[in-house]
């Protein structure tokens, strides 16, 4: 009978449980389902916002454009790009001695990634760019660019700097028919989403070349591990 009696106690113990872990489950069945419709949302919306690759841009597809002093160009809103490549606006003062550009972007974020992971080359990772046709023939040759840019460093750490951090460049360069080099730096600041430039014509006699009624394009570049994308101005 003792015997019999602890049997019936331990089997009603194991129902018990098993009823317990049971009433658990059905618990948490619905929160499981919940969670991973939560992430599958997550995952699509990535997918749905992530960037296409864009063509590499040859010499044929870029032209140009002129303005006024002072004179404010609106551009259109852009969503095939991150807001820190979109120009919302732009204006120019040159005079005799002075080069001040002015670009208006959607959005400045905080902090930028550079060296990304991923590149595995010396690509630009980003770069605000204004190139002047100095010489008038209407093509990128000896044109002379005036460019707030970033070159992916092999063997250094992937960061997160602010834009005006010294590891970006601030530099002019004089172009040839393929090639180049740097004439001039520039001062370059951030005032909430304007980038302001600054350029003294008295660092190199090319900088003289670059007047008022010089043509112009705005070119915005982003490279990262899964695509490259830019905005340029004009189209
Ligand atoms: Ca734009
Ligand atoms: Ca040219």
């Amino acid at each position: 009978m003792t015997k019999r009696y602890i049997f019936i106690i331990i089997l009603c113990f194991v129902v018990c449980t098993g009823c317990s872990e049971s009433k658990n489950n059905e618990n948490i069945k619905p929160d499981e389902v919940n969670i991973k419709t939560e992430i599958d949302k997550t995952e699509k919306v990535d997918v749905e916002t992530e960037y296409a690759t864009m063509k590499v841009l040859n010499k044929q597809d870029y032209s140009y454009i002129t303005s006024k002093n002072d004179e404010i160009i609106s551009n259109d809103l852009n969503d095939r790009v991150p807001d820190f490549m979109d120009v919302v606006s732009f204006r120019k003062v040159i005079d005799d001695e002075n080069i001040y550009f002015y670009l208006e972007m959607k959005d400045i974020p905080d902090t930028f990634v550079i060296n990304q992971e991923g590149i595995f080359s010396n690509l630009m990772e980003y770069c605000w760019r204004i190139n002047f046709d100095t010489n008038l023939d209407g093509i990128t040759e000896y044109d002379t660019t005036i460019s707030h840019e970033k070159f992916w460093e092999n063997g250094k750490d992937t960061a997160s700097v602010n834009i005006e951090d010294a590891t970006f460049n601030n530099i002019v360069w004089q172009h040839g028919v393929n090639t180049g080099y740097v004439i001039s730096e520039f001062t370059f600041d951030v005032d909430n989403h304007m980038l302001i430039y600054h350029v003294e014509k008295g660092n190199d006699d090319n900088l003289l070349s670059i007047t008022e009624d010089t043509p112009f394009h705005i070119l915005i570049e982003y490279n990262n591990k899964d695509y490259y994308l830019y905005e340029m101005i004009p189209k």
